[in-house]
């Protein structure tokens, strides 16, 4: 082949060359094969050729090619770099892509129901005290009028950890501290874990959640009491909910009540929950009992006061209508997910 044919073909891939800044992906790799591909590129068929040339005419067209080989080189690698770098950053900033849910915490609907019962006796002057989970026989049981033959203190019930030690069964033991350690006026709300050695079922557990007030004054009466605990319980359901107080028994109050409200879920008119009452037994309560009083080193003859306790699992689970206690402990999102506000 002579020079010229030589230069007119060199001239041809040169102008090819000229569409490789703006090919895209697929252009580039065709552009790459039909110029530089190893066996039928071209350039490469060019260079192949270059021996048939006379010696003189070699040289000069051999170092064209070369040249023009490196050029195009170099710019299929700055277009392939180029195309690479906008795949990227198209990746980055695609704007169709669904945008990613970031993970929101959420307040335990157990512990939303505890922060919300304090929240409503803060307002009445109570403070919100938490303590141990681990207690003596004697403040868990003795100093609350609860004789240690008594069902509540057997080994079948209560966990104990050793001699006379074992894990609280209410936060009672905790309200006997406090009349230990400060002198009445006292308003308190203890919340906390408390331990019974109860199988789970759909209404047990082994441990579950305890609220627990107590007020010590001179001269609270029942009045005190009942308005008290009607104050609480119409601002947690609603005004207008139903209250009920029943004669009761605890070692620890005399006169004890149960507290009912209206069933939330049928209204008052009877359902399987309710057992077809209508009401709904929400807490226990009562005047605290002068053998307690004395028991903390508090004089039953100065001061009165009322006590009450209740289980936010069980409020939780009437407010909610959530048919199995279990729920709360599961983790799963699933149930979880409902009580994020
Ligand atoms: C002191 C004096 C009195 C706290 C009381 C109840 C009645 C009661 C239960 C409700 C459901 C426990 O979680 S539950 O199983 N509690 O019925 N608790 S009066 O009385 C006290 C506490 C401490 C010093």
């Amino acid at each position: 082949m002579a020079t010229l044919a030589f230069d007119r073909q060199l001239d041809q891939v040169a102008e090819a060359a000229k569409r490789i800044p703006t090919a895209d992906a697929r252009e580039l790799a065709a552009l790459k094969t039909e110029l530089l591909g190893r066996k039928a590129g071209i350039l490469t068929r060019l260079l192949r050729q270059l021996p048939e040339l006379p010696p003189e005419e070699r040289r000069a067209v051999g170092a064209r090619a070369n040249q023009l080989r490196r050029e195009l080189e170099a710019a299929f690698e700055a277009r392939e770099s180029e195309l690479k770098r906008r795949e990227l950053e198209a990746a980055a900033l695609d704007l169709t892509m669904p945008g990613r849910l970031r993970w929101r915490g959420a307040v335990h609907p157990v512990t939303q129901v505890v922060d919300e019962i304090c929240e409503i006796f803060r307002e009445l002057g109570f403070t919100r005290v938490t303590g141990p989970e681990v207690e003596t026989e004697e403040y868990n049981f003795t100093k609350l009028n609860i004789s240690l033959d008594h069902p509540a203190a057997d080994a079948q019930d209560t966990f104990y950890l050793g001699p006379r030690l074992l894990l609280r069964t209410h936060t009672s033991p905790m309200q006997a501290h406090i009349m230990e350690r400060y002198p009445p006026p006292i308003r308190i709300v203890v919340p906390g874990q408390v331990y019974r050695r109860d199988a789970f079922d759909p209404s047990h557990s082994p441990v579950f959640e305890q609220i627990e007030g107590l007020v010590v004054d001179e001269g609270i009466s029942f009045v005190d009491f009942k308005a008290g605990i009607e104050f609480f319980v119409k601002r947690f359901f609603s005004p207008d909910t139903p209250v009920r107080f029943r004669p009761s028994f605890f070692p620890f109050t005399e006169p004890s009540a149960d507290v009912d409200v209206q069933c939330q879920i049928c209204k008052g008119s009877g359902c399987p929950t309710c057992k077809r009452t209508g009401f709904l037994e929400i807490m226990g309560a009562g005047m605290v009992h002068p053998a307690v009083f004395e028991a903390c080193g508090v004089d039953p003859e100065r001061y009165t006061g009322y006590a009450f306790g209740m289980g936010p699992h069980r409020i939780a689970m009437l407010r909610y209508a959530i048919p199995d206690i279990r729920l709360f402990w599961t983790n799963d999102m699933r149930f979880l997910g409902q009580f994020v506000d």
